[in-house]
């Protein structure tokens, strides 16, 4: 366990890289070795800093849960980051990326449960649990230099890459429905860019949950009910590029899921360097 002082300070200088733009060295390159408890908690510093901001929590996003996913971050284990209400993007609205570093965006499958998460969940307690589905992009970005990642506790300690997301219409979820078969389809600008099974999401997104319920207890953690959870990306993300046009919509679904769309302006504002002080 590294000292309290020491993960505030990687805390504080992956906030600042975010708020301004300039992105830093991977810690484990330059030799900060932190262990995956450690990464956490610089994880929860960062959220307070949103906090301090006025941001509201929202929920929370599983990742690496797909083998394309973890292929094309070479990297070998789930983890998680928190969402936040400034994160948050209205489904068919307008997004400016200006000012995201090297934004991507990922096709998945999001839950609401009916009630806390409080332990470790087996697959049907899991599956009992959900109330809600709906379809969801994540809008990921990497505080680090280049998006590239040489351990698990550099990108967790960046709240898993979050930077924002959107969600498309809530469906009640029936148990009888196999979600492992649905098919996500995601397109830019009217070309298929990356098409997946929700089974790529840990064999199956409720399984995603029961990882998610594990890495929770790990942490000491717990998830109240209603709240938003990400289960992951179905493929490979996409880098997110101003004008554009993204829409995700779904196959062999027992249900009709209207398609979720999103797009990018062509804006090319400069975003100017905050030079913030950080509230502790
Ligand atoms: C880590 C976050 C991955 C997902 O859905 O797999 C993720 C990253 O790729 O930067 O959100
Ligand atoms: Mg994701």
């Amino acid at each position: 366990m590294n000292k309290n002082s020491t993960l505030h300070q990687i805390a504080s200088s992956l906030t600042l890289a975010r708020m301004n733009k300039r992105p830093i060295p991977q810690f484990s390159q330059n030799g900060v070795v932190f262990d995956r408890a450690s990464a956490y908690r610089i994880q929860e510093i960062g959220i307070k800093h949103r906090f301090n901001n006025g941001e509201k929590w929202m929920g929370i996003k599983m990742g690496l849960t797909s083998q394309g996913k973890r292929t094309q971050m070479n990297l070998d284990s789930p983890l998680y980051g928190d969402l936040t209400d400034a994160m948050y993007v209205k489904p068919d609205s307008l997004f400016s990326i200006h000012a995201l570093i090297h934004p991507k965006v990922e096709p998945e499958i999001a839950f609401q449960l009916n009630s806390d998460v409080t332990s470790e969940l087996t697959y049907d307690q899991a599956k009992n649990k959900i109330s809600k589905v709906a379809l969801a992009l994540e809008i990921l970005d990497s505080r680090y230099q280049q998006f590239k990642y040489f351990s698990m506790e550099d990108v967790i300690a960046d709240n898993s890459s979050s930077s924002h997301f959107t969600i498309g219409n809530w469906v009640s979820y029936n148990p009888n429905w196999n979600l492992k078969n649905w098919k996500l389809n995601m397109t830019i600008n009217d070309q298929l860019k990356q098409s997946g099974l929700a089974s790529e999401i840990s064999g199956d997104p409720i399984q995603s949950i029961v990882e998610l319920s594990q890495l929770l207890k790990f942490n000491s953690r717990y998830l109240p009910a209603n709240c938003i959870i990400l289960s992951g990306a179905a493929t490979a993300a996409e880098p997110l590029v101003s004008n554009s046009n993204i829409k995700l919509s779904a196959e062999n679904t027992e249900t009709s899921m209207i398609p979720l769309e999103i797009g990018t302006p062509s804006d090319v504002t400069n975003h100017r360097p905050l030079n913030l002080h950080l509230k502790r």
